[in-house]
């Protein structure tokens, strides 16, 4: 798979859809640091984005990724990126719109118009909850159809499940 960094909010979804592509259970767990996940996937803290003076820290982490995904929360509005974002990246910059199970129409179109402000070059809209549009970001992120159709079988789509809630969870 193409090695791709996801960037966004604290609460995003990064982590669960990052156990989503690697077809496991889906856990919480907040993440505290960078995780690489199997190698190519790097999950970052939702605290680097948030807290300003962190933000050149996933620039630097950043640089051996071949694609950036910025993700934003459809039904959380203060999920943001200022405009032109991604280009600080100098990299393939992609918007992943997640919770879209729990996401309104109108919800989804501003967190669309949101990432494609910030740099965006393709749009995915996805439920790490239900799979929908999970596929399509597995095909644009593998290197090789065999590839997409081990990644996609692999998606634990119908059972999955949150099975344990973090204490340090927020709210
Ligand atoms: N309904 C719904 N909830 C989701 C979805 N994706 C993630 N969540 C939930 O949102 C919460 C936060 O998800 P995480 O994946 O931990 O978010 P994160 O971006 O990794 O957050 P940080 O590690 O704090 O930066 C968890 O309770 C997830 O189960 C989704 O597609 N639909
Ligand atoms: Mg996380």
């Amino acid at each position: 798979m193409k090695r791709v960094i996801f960037v966004g909010n604290i609460g995003s979804g990064k982590t669960t859809l990052s156990q989503v592509i690697h077809g496991e259970d889906i856990e919480y767990a907040k993440t505290q640091m960078v995780t690489v996940w199997g190698d190519d996937i790097v999950d970052t803290p939702g605290e680097y984005l948030e807290a300003g003076y962190m933000k050149g820290v996933l620039n630097v982490t950043a640089a051996e990724a071949q694609v950036i995904g910025l993700v934003c929360s459809a039904p959380e509005p203060r999920n943001k990126f200022s405009p032109g974002y991604g280009g600080s990246f100098a990299k393939d910059v992609i918007g992943i719109v997640t919770k879209i199970d729990i996401a309104d129409p109108i919800q989804i179109e501003r967190a669309e118009k949101m990432l494609r402000m910030a740099g965006a070059r393709k749009i995915f809209k996805i439920s790490s909850y239900t799979g929908e549009g999970v596929p399509e970001l597995a095909e644009y992120l593998a290197e090789s159809p065999e590839e997409a159709d081990k990644i996609i079988s692999g998606l634990k789509l119908r059972d999955t499940k949150v099975i344990s809630v973090s204490k340090t969870s927020r709210k």
